[in-house]
């Protein structure tokens, strides 16, 4: 018997599999299809670490495995290569983003492929590529066409040290996500996406999305925020001011009696033309309150003149961005009245609908999620394509001439005018307004990094369809040709991914679905069927893998001393597929010494047809059987780790027999392929398969032969029954007594009394006599 070389068997496999081209989506056929989808890396320069390929693995695991049930799988792979990671790196390598990704992919993809997934390549996508973000392009003019994009010169989140705006998605505790900065508010021209149309289809089309995990739905839900309420007008009263009403928006309509005075946000319109007295509340954060002096407002339910107090615990940009302070029934009102001595009022609570009538309220319904600040000061994003012409105002670029290009540049560093650095090149900016032929500037604001992956799953569709010039497969006008691979493959069946995506690309990505759903693009509503998320893998000192830390373990040494398939095992093995969990390279050789059994297993194989159907040993048969169900159902699951322990106990017993008929050596293979492919066709072959083992049919169990001969045992306890219990069939006098002796229940009954004795009648009962 040969040595198992990992580093022969595995590179000679991947060979095999891209010559034969195994993985290649096959389009048409009568299969049912299978769309498994991994989240897709930026491509950074630090390229891939262990912790990267938990989740890429789970989903090789996955579709292996419904491919050997008999799918039809799409499992593409790809790179999101726009965006602020990509040019923060760039710059701060002095290297041209564009030079900067184009390394960084093929780093990426090296190091994937010594991974050996089943990726069909065939149809790899890159965010930043020309073909790809002409489409990227295409869906924000069609958005702008309906209305759906639209210029504002609102404040915004500005981070000071990307220089550029943000989203609301892209702040996290009031810091930019990329960098920490914290981000400061800006009025700047800006192009927003109205994602709070789709507030409530996004909210109610969670209930069918019944394979996603619960706390990204909840999560989801508290992002969009819903929240049903009152819109009531307090009348304000002094000389001075030209507001007459003050809208407070409230969930507590029944409190309205409770009110002891109003509160309004810092940037509320009434302070801007009362700065002299207020101007000292601007800047300072946390529950600072200042009084609107000689201004009052009143309460439409009792006449009563209320203070007008201005506090930076009401924000601007919520509901109508003023509140009436309940300190009776709302503890933050209660705090504030407490630290400014302003009175609380116990008054009654009125009834809802009355008090409605009664303040002339209007219902409303006010959503947490914002609208979606798309347009970034930043060179490396896709050009949004639109042109401001002297004549016709903002147009859209027509569709025979998208892509608009990201021009070459020398000079891609943002700039601290508020613009973005495109807007210095004169030659790219000006151009001819494609309605009038006058005098237009481009705009030069680009999209945010999460555009392109926000319809990203449908490029890989359109990659398998039309078969034009090499290099541009799959990404020509019009959109008509690719709707019917739409309805076929969509939606995405499986997709795997870390939960940091819970709130941002989900949220982005089903938005722009459902846009897409709506101009009649795609079928469905939802991309996403199934989502499943993995765990973090943290370094062994139990921190966050980093460079900072040097705990960064590369996958590529590990394949390099322990091969692909024990890196993979290790990882599917390493603990629930959810849960984040420390590397431990020591427990990689345990799994390594596992896959070295299998392959001395060859050893005691009998070549014989005989099936597991006729298998003498009818204890390794029921084993059989279970295994095979328990490893379908936790690989449905995604409960890899005990699948992988699964096949640890079958190979125990295995390796008890004297001989091993290959036919169930062949099941213990095929068990194990999904999870360690290069080795399972290494072996398959020298059993004899004349073609890949990742092709053949996945094993199947007898329901009958899984189900463990068991019996309920009766305790009896002084002739009283007491207890009862299942045990297995055939169970010896001995086990019976004290399997029953350890039940609390006997202990409960039998306390610190002397038991006299134990009679057992074999698969029956047992009587335990103290007096
Ligand atoms: C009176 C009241 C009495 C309130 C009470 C609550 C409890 P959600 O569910 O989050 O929508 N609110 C309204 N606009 C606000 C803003 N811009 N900044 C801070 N707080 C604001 O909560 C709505 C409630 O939050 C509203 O109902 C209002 O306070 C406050 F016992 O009005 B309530
Ligand atoms: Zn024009």
């Amino acid at each position: 018997m040969k040595k198992y070389d990992h580093k022969k068997i595995e590179k000679k496999w991947r060979k095999y599999w891209a010559d034969k081209k195994i993985y290649k989506t096959k389009e048409g056929g009568k299969k049912p299809k299978c769309f498994v989808l991994d989240m897709f890396p930026y491509p950074s320069g630090e390229g891939l670490h262990v912790g990267h390929p938990r989740g890429y693995i789970a989903a090789d695991v996955y579709s292996r495995f419904k491919r050997m049930n008999g799918f039809n799988i799409l499992h593409p792979m790809g790179f999101d290569s726009f965006g602020l990671p990509a040019e923060n790196y760039a710059i701060k390598n002095k290297i041209h983003p564009e030079i900067a990704v184009k390394n960084n992919v093929k780093k990426f993809k090296k190091q994937l492929e010594l991974i050996g997934f089943d990726y069909d390549w065939s149809r790899e996508i890159i965010t930043s590529d020309p073909n790809f973000y002409k489409w990227t392009q295409w869906i924000f003019l069609k958005m702008f066409e309906k209305g759906l994009a639209y210029e504002s010169y609102e404040p915004i989140n500005f981070c000071p040290s990307c220089l550029t705006g943000l989203a609301n998605e892209d702040v996290e505790d009031g810091k930019c996500e990329r960098c920490a900065t914290p981000v400061v508010k800006k009025p700047m021209r800006q192009w927003v996406l109205k994602i709070t149309d789709y507030a409530e289809k996004m909210l109610e089309d969670l209930k069918e999305l019944k394979g996603w995990p619960e706390h990204i739905k909840e999560a989801q839900r508290n992002w969009i925020g819903k929240s049903e309420g009152v819109e009531i007008s307090f009348k304000v009263k002094s000389q001075k001011s030209k507001v007459d009403d003050i809208k407070v928006f409230t969930t507590r309509v029944d409190t309205i009696f409770g009110v002891t005075y109003l509160v309004i946000a810092p940037e509320h319109p009434l302070i801007q033309e009362k700065t002299p007295s207020t101007s000292d509340v601007d800047g300072k954060r946390g529950e600072m309150g200042v009084e609107l002096k000689g201004v009052k407002a009143v309460n439409p339910a009792n006449g009563e003149e209320l203070p007008v107090w201005v506090a930076d615990y009401v924000l601007a940009d919520y509901g109508t961005g003023a509140i009436m302070a309940v300190p009776a029934h709302d503890e933050r009102d209660f705090e504030f009245a407490k630290k400014y001595n302003l009175p609380i009022s116990n008054a009654a609570l009125v009834d809802k609908d009355e008090a409605i009538k009664k303040v002339n309220g209007k219902k409303k319904i006010n959503y947490k999620l914002k609208d979606w600040v798309f347009s970034r000061q930043r060179y490396w994003g896709e050009p949004i394509p639109l042109i401001h012409c002297e004549n016709c105002g903002v147009v859209a670029v027509p569709e025979k001439d998208l892509p608009v290009k990201l021009p070459k540049v020398k000079f891609y560093e943002p700039t601290d005018t508020g613009e973005s650095p495109l807007a210095k090149i004169d030659k790219w900016v000006n151009v001819k307004c494609p309605k009038c032929g006058g005098k237009g500037k481009r705009e030069t604001n680009t999209m945010p990094q999460w555009a392109g992956s926000s319809w990203y799953c449908l490029a890989y569709i359109m990659r398998g369809i039309s078969n034009p010039p090499a290099g541009r497969a799959g990404f020509q006008f019009p959109i008509s040709k690719y709707k019917k691979a739409f309805q076929h493959w969509m939606p995405v069946d499986m997709y795997v991914g870390g939960t940091e995506h819970a709130t941002r690309h989900l949220i982005y990505a089903r938005f722009w679905h459902k846009f897409l759903y709506d101009i009649g693009i795609v079928g469905g509503k939802e991309p996403f069927a199934g989502l499943k998320n993995q765990g973090l893998i943290l370094g062994n000192d139990g921190r966050k893998m980093s460079k900072r830390w040097g705990n960064v373990v590369n996958p590529d040494d590990v394949v390099k001393e322990y091969g692909a398939d024990s890196l993979r095992l290790y990882e599917m093995f390493m603990g629930p597929f959810d849960q984040m969990i420390p590397w431990d390279t020591r427990n990689i050789v345990g799994v390594k010494r596992f896959l070295e059994r299998v392959w001395k297993l060859q050893s005691k194989v009998i070549k014989s047809v005989k099936s597991i159907k006729s298998q003498e040993n009818s204890k390794l048969e029921s084993l059989l059987h279970k295994t095979i169900k328990k490893i379908t159902e936790d690989i449905e699951n995604f409960h890899f780790n005990t699948a992988v322990s699964a096949l640890m106990i079958l190979l125990n017993e295995m390796e008890k027999e004297d001989s091993l008929d290959a036919e169930n050596y062949k099941l213990l293979i095929k068990l194990l392929s999904p999870f360690a492919p290069h080795i399972a066709e290494e072996l398959w072959s020298e059993l004899g398969g004349k073609k890949t083992i990742h092709l053949e049919k996945w094993p199947e169990f007898d329901v009958s032969k899984t189900i463990e001969n068991s019996f309920k045992l009766v305790v009896q306890i002084d002739g009283k029954k007491r207890d009862f219990f299942e045990v297995p069939a055939g169970i010896s006098e001995d086990e019976a007594k004290d399997l029953t002796l350890k039940r609390a229940n006997v202990k409960k009954w039998v306390g610190d009394k002397r038991i006299e004795k134990i009679i057992y009648a074999p698969n029956k009962i047992i009587n335990i006599v103290m007096r």
